[in-house]
């Protein structure tokens, strides 16, 4: 029984840790770390790049931390509501 309450425990880590916050996120995406991720950057993830016009809400070209948490794409990647 205890070995099953482990087994589960484990699997719960794993599953959290795998759902990346939104500074994670930004760290993966931004490659030159100014903070923001340009569209040049966002050309490594396909979703993003999609996504992009639609999270960059004043259009400077850039999306920060905040405009990803405050997008639809943001909300459904990110585990923002946790
Ligand atoms: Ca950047
Ligand atoms: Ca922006």
């Amino acid at each position: 029984m205890r070995t099953i309450i482990l087994a589960l425990a484990a699997v719960t880590t794993f599953s959290a840790a795998a759902i990346p916050t939104s500074q994670e996120f930004m760290e993966k995406m931004d490659s030159d770390d100014d903070g923001f991720i340009t569209l040049r950057e966002a050309v490594k993830n396909t979703d993003l790049l999609r996504e992009f016009g639609d999270i960059d809400i004043n259009e400077d070209g850039k999306i920060s931390e905040a405009e990803l948490i405050s997008s639809d794409y943001g909300r459904e990647v990110l585990s923002l509501s946790v």
